[in-house]
């Protein structure tokens, strides 16, 4: 019931996304922190989280699971996030695009584009909530693009078309990284004549696959802190292009109406 402590209300599970998210380490790191050795952090997928939420939330029962921003749950839900004075989640975090070594010579047009691009957690979240709503990623992502041509022209403006060459972007099937990846894909495709793979795996892949050069580069690389082993490891074969997305956020997420505010009152 809602006056047990906040463990024996969700069995002292924490809901997690696929193993190798950043927000995973994140939060063995605050379980640590925090000193919540009794808590189960439950592995799962972006999709598998939202879908346990939402039956939670539909219920009305006590939930946390692991959440970030920009996402439409956001605006779908009454949420908040968990206060973090240990900061394991680390502060602002910034999503930045990272190309293979060698494409800013091979591939000129491609690298500018992806150098330029950059835009709003409010822009992210509207091609999100499209989706959610029931918009194929590539037809959210195509009508955005068509809505907001101004922002489109800013990012293509004077570059050269491509004639049908190929280009690779690996991302992983993060709500966030479906909205900016299928985006990226349409405008290089629509405007500059790419032909675009947008390769979907997994967190470590990702970043492999531009290093190794499967891909050509990721937008979806979340620095300083979410993602740092990652880019520690690989960052002598990238390039980072600095942040597309400045300003966001991950950590512990509930449901405004659990009476709990911060990490710290989790330990029983
Ligand atoms: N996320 C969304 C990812 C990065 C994008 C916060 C779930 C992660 O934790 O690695």
């Amino acid at each position: 019931t809602s006056s047990d402590p906040v463990g024996a209300q969700v069995n002292h599970q924490i809901i997690g996304i696929d193993a190798g998210a950043g927000i995973m380490k994140a939060t063995r790191k605050a379980i640590e922190d925090y000193g919540l050795s009794d808590w189960t952090l439950v592995e799962g997928s972006s999709a598998a989280m939202t879908a346990t939420l939402a039956k939670a939330i539909r219920n009305q029962e006590p939930i946390i699971v692991t959440g970030w921003t920009p996402h439409w749950m956001f605006s779908k839900y009454d949420l908040k996030y968990l206060e973090d004075p240990k900061k394991s989640y680390g502060d602002a975090e910034e999503i930045h695009t990272i190309a293979r070594k060698g494409l800013k010579e091979q591939d000129p047009t491609a690298y500018q584009f992806l150098d330029r691009f950059s835009w709003t957690d409010d822009e992210m979240g509207e091609i999100m909530v499209a989706i959610q709503d029931g918009a194929d990623p590539a037809a959210a992502a195509k009508d955005w693009a068509e809505s907001h041509q101004d922002r489109v022209n800013e990012w293509t403006k004077g570059l050269s078309k491509a004639n049908g060459k190929s280009l690779t972007l690996s991302y992983v099937a993060w709500d966030s990284e479906i909205a900016s990846t299928n985006l990226v894909k349409y405008v290089l495709e629509s405007k500059l004549g790419y032909k675009v793979t947008a390769l979907q795996v997994e967190a470590g892949p990702m970043f492999t696959g531009v290093a190794n050069g499967d891909a050509d580069a990721t937008v979806a690389a979340w620095l300083p802190l979410t993602h740092a082993d990652y880019w520690a490891k690989y960052k002598d074969k990238l390039e980072d292009l600095g942040p597309n997305l400045k300003g966001v956020k991950v950590g512990l997420v509930v449901p405004s109406y659990m009476n709990v505010n911060s990490i710290e009152e989790l330990k029983d």
